[in-house]
């Protein structure tokens, strides 16, 4: 397959050790294991591995605030300064405490002094963790993703794919949650823009609506940003967003499409949303293709009630290779070990026009 997969060790360095869902302690699904079977599986498929390159800070000021920012960066060693580790015994970062829109009862957001109730501040859900390796991590992802802006652009490859974890398109300019914690995605559509690409297009498949991405995007034309995922209005993560009426604000009026498929949906509605997708982004005249790669939707995954097949993610990967753009793609989601390498291989392989092994 000729192609180029960014890889930053790094990316090994975030493991949460489970997560908080409905506040009981599970295993968690967002695993290193992940970005290891992922690596693997498309190296064996002869694509050739290129190192992430550090990229400033000014790369991630272009899509998150400073404060999200040293939040993440500080926040698990403040943690551990306060002893939580010890008492009451937690030794990852876990918020219990929200300051919604209710409890602020429209006075200003101010900075709590504990790092307990500041664990709430940008993260909205209580499965997010972060601990002593998750900065890391997250930066290595994002500069595997910033990387392979670079190739497609400096460089002049074609297809591009950054095998990183953790996920990021659930994080948003100064939020994160959903096992996201940098929004990857929206980091390599920034910098294509920067590289020159008028207008870029984010295609994100995986099964669960990219409210992060979304939220970087909602109110610019420049980047069109498209999803198919299960419906969250279905009792979906995440919940709140991805509903189809959300198409755009201000100068981004259009330049949302949301096509979210009813719990067990299968290969046919979820290609014909894939097309319909692909040709709202021929439609925006984009230059430039984002993939956001979660392989979740797939019928054996744990984490999402859509049934779609390895071939129809290879279709995918064809129907949006025949835009005829260049393409960077992202890993975000896909969580059953044992087939998630062969599906992010059958997108690689549509994506590339490979045939498929
Ligand atoms: C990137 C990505 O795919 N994020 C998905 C986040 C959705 N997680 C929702 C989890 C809902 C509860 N899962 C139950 C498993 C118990 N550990
Ligand atoms: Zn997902």
């Amino acid at each position: 397959m000729a192609l180029s997969m960014v890889w930053s060790a790094d990316c090994l360095q975030h493991d949460p050790a489970g997560e908080v869902w409905v506040g009981v302690h599970t295993p968690g699904t967002e695993r290193p294991a992940r970005a290891t079977v992922v690596r693997e599986a498309v190296l064996a498929a002869g694509a050739t591995e290129v190192p992430a390159a550090a990229h400033p800070d000014s790369d991630l000021l272009a899509v998150h605030d400073a404060a999200l920012l040293d939040h993440l960066r500080t926040v698990h060693a403040e943690w551990v300064a306060a002893g939580l580790p010890a008492d009451p015994g937690q030794p990852q970062v876990v918020p219990y405490l929200f300051p919604t829109a209710g409890l602020l009862a429209g006075l200003p957001l101010r900075r709590a002094t504990a790092v307990h109730a500041r664990a709430g501040r940008f993260c909205y859900d209580t499965m997010t963790l972060v601990g002593a390796g998750t900065w890391a991590a997250a930066r290595g992802a994002a500069d595997a993703a910033l990387t392979a802006a670079d190739l497609v652009t400096a460089a002049g490859a074609r297809v591009v794919f950054a095998a990183c974890r953790p996920p990021g398109h659930h994080a948003g300019p100064d939020s994160f949650g959903g096992s996201c914690y940098l929004n990857n995605a929206a980091l390599a559509a920034q910098a294509l823009r920067r590289a020159g690409h008028e207008r870029v297009a984010v295609v994100d498949v995986d099964a669960h609506h990219g409210n992060g991405t979304q939220a970087v995007f909602y109110d610019r034309g420049d980047v069109l940003y498209c999803s198919v995922h299960v419906d969250p209005g279905a009792g979906w993560f995440p919940h709140y967003v991805g509903f189809a009426d959300e198409t755009g604000r201000g100068d981004g009026v259009g330049a949302t499409r949301n096509a979210p498929l009813p719990p067990g949906a299968d290969d046919r509605p979820w290609l014909d949303a894939v097309r319909s997708l692909a040709a709202a982004v021929a439609g925006h005249g984009a230059g430039a293709l984002v993939v956001s790669l979660g392989v979740d939707a797939a019928a054996d995954d744990p984490e999402s009630p859509l049934q779609v097949s390895p071939d129809a993610y290879h279709a995918a990967g064809t129907e949006l290779a025949a835009l005829g753009l260049p393409v960077v793609a992202v890993l975000e989601g896909g969580y059953h070990l044992p087939t998630l390498g062969p599906l992010v291989v059958a997108t690689l392989e549509g994506l590339t026009g490979s045939v498929s092994a």
